[in-house]
């Protein structure tokens, strides 16, 4: 960074940077020039300071209302623009032009979140991640505010409030924050039957991912296509992350949180400055109401999904990130999405989730934005013409230009009302009393639970168990954990065996009594992410920890082949300043040992010289640094110094498959990282 100006001291020593050609004067919001930022207006030299001073007042004053309230949920989350690019034309399913003009490039800004974590919270918490797409289309925005889990916990909007105030920090005490792992949570979740599926995702992988960019979206909800001819078919939204699907081990999270608590963000901020920009096909499942009935379940039930070998997802277009924003707060934190943002073409189904969302979306922005023309806002304003008769409000930038601000109206003024482009309801025929009831078709809570736990690997199997018991054991009523338990006995017998063992709960209770049998389904493996593990290495990081005297030339090469598989490298020493390697080149550091350990990273190498393993050896973090790499399975390069001077130090296991000491080039270490892990580590 580079400042040219020289500063000037002032009486009392302080620094005062004058503008000149370079640097335009600062003013007040009204423009008028300030000639010190430094100090308040005073009587004398040491006060009283003076109510006149209307340059501090105004700065003062503006800095104490900088904060609007924070989301009651997604609270923490972070944003980026990007396009998307229709490559099918849907014009047989939908008149929606974002889904039919085929090389269209629609402007989209996206928002990554965690859901019960409050704005300052970790990004590794144990959570749900939303994925909230707000498509600038030709006929207004499009938002489709999905999550990374293809269900949800809850049927009907009524019980919203209460999930939330259960999954929170607990009202007297304050916290847990960001975590699922106490009594309000499961207390709640076991007396909601109808929670189980998801239960059994969020205790799964899915919600400790290692990045946004290795992430599945949905939109969750049935929703409706609906084309030029008034045709309505259903449809599931999905977004697939072009990169494959990647999480952490839950021991990863817990010390990433610490090592780097925005590190979903930096992954995310550096991946698309690098031009590493992240890509999702956007799919859908398209089936017709006749279809729809022949599901054991109900289309509009949110806690269930539709089997992708059920109804394959068709990819037709591909979402690009490729720019971060400007600024956090004018983009990221006002951004308003709303359910209720959809084009001409796409409907809402009856899905009574849906249903409540679309009032809860309006609504929650007028408490955080702080008045109805929070569209106004550049990130929330279309960028298609718009034109409409409301006016006024606090904050209004746009305000009717003329006399009439009404309509119809005779002075030839105004927007009109198009029946042929504009947005029709599709006319669903609806009939039937008015009442507060959960339809009978909702009432199978165990079979997809069952159905997804029966679809992971062995591994997955292992920590969905492993999260059980260590979320239950946070909890501290031995009922509810009974409870917790006598549903999973519902799910699977031997997952419920194994998280009562792990909770040393002497006897098994009674299993919960289902209101439907549960259904036997095919296993899906699409439902698994190792099972759809990428093969590739690229978008992943390599950490390469290195010492004085190495040979720089194998340095080089492991670095080239890296970048050549399309990872990122990070570079990490002792000192920030970097190595000297043996013929005296200074390799400079990206970080410094222990600000980067191997959590951080996909894989790592350590790259040592006979000195520099030894020294490693006597370090505690460089010792971690390699132990953890091989707690988490990760594969590992080592030279042969490090191998001989420094492994052992760290680690027992001499023939283990996942090493690979590096002679010449690297690349079956590289290849073997395509794998991401080597699970067979544990076993
Ligand atoms: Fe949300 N949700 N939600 N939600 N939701 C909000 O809107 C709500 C649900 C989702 O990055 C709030 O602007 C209700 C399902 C995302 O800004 C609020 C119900 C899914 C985001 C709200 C649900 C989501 C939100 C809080 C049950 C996945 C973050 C701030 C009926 C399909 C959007 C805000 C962003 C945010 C209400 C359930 C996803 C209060 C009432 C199901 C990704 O309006």
């Amino acid at each position: 960074m580079k400042d040219d100006t020289t500063p000037r001291k002032g009486t009392g020593g302080e620094t005062h940077q004058v503008a000149d050609d370079n640097h335009e004067t600062m003013t007040t919001q009204v423009g008028m020039p300030i000639s010190d930022d430094q100090n308040t207006l005073k009587v004398g030299q040491r006060g009283p300071h003076l109510i006149e001073d209307q340059v501090f007042r105004e700065k003062i004053f503006h800095f104490d209302h900088e904060r609007i309230p924070e989301r009651v949920v997604h609270a923490r989350g972070y944003g980026a623009h990007g396009t998307f690019e229709l490559t099918e034309d849907l014009s047989d399913i939908t008149r929606a032009k974002v889904l039919t003009e085929v090389g269209e490039k629609t402007e989209v800004f996206v928002r990554f979140s965690t859901v019960a974590g409050n704005k300052g919270s970790a990004d590794l918490a144990r959570d749900v991640r939303g994925f909230a797409v707000k498509f600038y289309t030709k006929e207004g925005n499009w938002d489709l505010v999905g999550n990374n889990i293809p269900v949800f916990f809850i049927q009907d909007a009524m019980k919203f409030p209460d999930l939330i105030h259960a999954a929170k920090q607990e009202p007297d005490r304050g916290f847990p924050q960001a975590q699922t792992a106490h009594d309000n949570f499961w207390d709640f979740i076991s007396l909601m039957p109808e929670a189980m599926h998801m239960a059994l995702w969020i205790m799964s992988d899915r919600t400790i991912p290692r990045s946004f960019r290795f992430m599945e979206g949905f939109g969750v909800h049935t929703f409706r296509l609906v084309n030029a001819e008034g045709k309505s078919s259903f449809v599931k939204f999905h977004w697939k992350p072009r990169l494959g699907m990647q999480s952490v081990l839950w021991d990863e999270a817990v010390k990433i949180n610490g090592a780097d608590p925005d590190f979903h963000r930096r992954d995310l901020w550096d991946a698309i400055q690098k031009g590493d920009y992240p890509q999702w096909d956007l799919g859908l499942q398209v089936f017709d109401e006749a279809f729809a009935e022949s599901f054991d379940f109900d289309v509009l039930d949110a806690t269930k999904l539709i089997p992708e070998e059920l109804v394959p997802v068709r990819r037709v277009g591909t979402l690009t990130l490729n720019r971060m924003v400007d600024n956090f707060f004018a983009e990221t934190e006002q951004v308003a999405f709303q359910t209720g943002n959809i084009v001409p073409g796409i409907d809402h189904s009856n899905d009574p989730l849906l249903q409540g969302r679309n009032f809860s979306y309006l609504d929650t922005q007028l408490k955080r934005l702080g008045g109805p023309n929070f569209n106004h806002i550049p990130i929330n304003a279309p960028k298609c013409p718009f034109a409409h008769l409301q006016q006024d409000g606090h904050m209004a930038m746009h305000n009717p230009k003329g006399r009439a601000n009404y309509e119809p109206n005779s002075f030839g003024e105004g927007p009109r009302e198009d029946p042929e482009r504009g947005f029709t309801s599709y006319p669903a025929e609806e009939a039937g009393a008015k009442q507060r009831v959960r339809s009978e078709t909702f009432a199978d809570h165990y079979s997809q639970a069952r159905q997804f736990y029966l679809s992971q690997t062995d591994v997955e199997k292992g920590h969905i168990a492993d999260a059980f018991v260590f979320e239950l054991s946070k909890v501290e009523h031995l009922s509810i954990r009974q409870r917790m338990v006598s549903h999973l006995m519902v799910v699977d017998g031997d997952l419920a065996k194994t998280v009562a063992d792990g909770l040393g709960m002497a006897d098994l209770p009674n299993p919960a009594k289902p209101a439907r049998d549960v259904v036997e389904t095919k296993a899906s493996p699409a439902l698994s992410i190792l099972a759809n593990a990428p093969d590739s290495f690229a978008g992943r990081k390599l950490g390469v920890l290195v010492t004085d005297g190495i040979d720089g030339g194998v340095f080089e090469a492991l670095k080239s082949a890296a970048k050549s598989a399309g990872a990122q490298v990070t570079v990490i020493a002792e000192k920030v300043g970097g190595v000297t390697t043996a013929r005296g080149k200074t390799i400079a550091a990206d970080e410094k040992l222990d600000g980067a350990p191997s959590v951080l990273f996909d894989a790592v190498a350590v790259l040592a010289s006979e000195d520099g393993a030894a020294r490693l050896a006597g370090m505690h973090g460089a010792r971690n640094f390699l132990g953890d790499a091989f707690a988490h399975m990760k594969f590992i390069a080592l030279t042969a110094e490090a191998k001989s001077g420094f492994w052992s130090a760290a680690i027992p296991d001499e023939t283990d498959k996942g090493v690979f000491v590096l002679e010449g080039e690297p690349d079956d270490f590289i290849a073997a990282c395509k794998a991401l892990r080597f699970w067979e580590r544990a076993e």
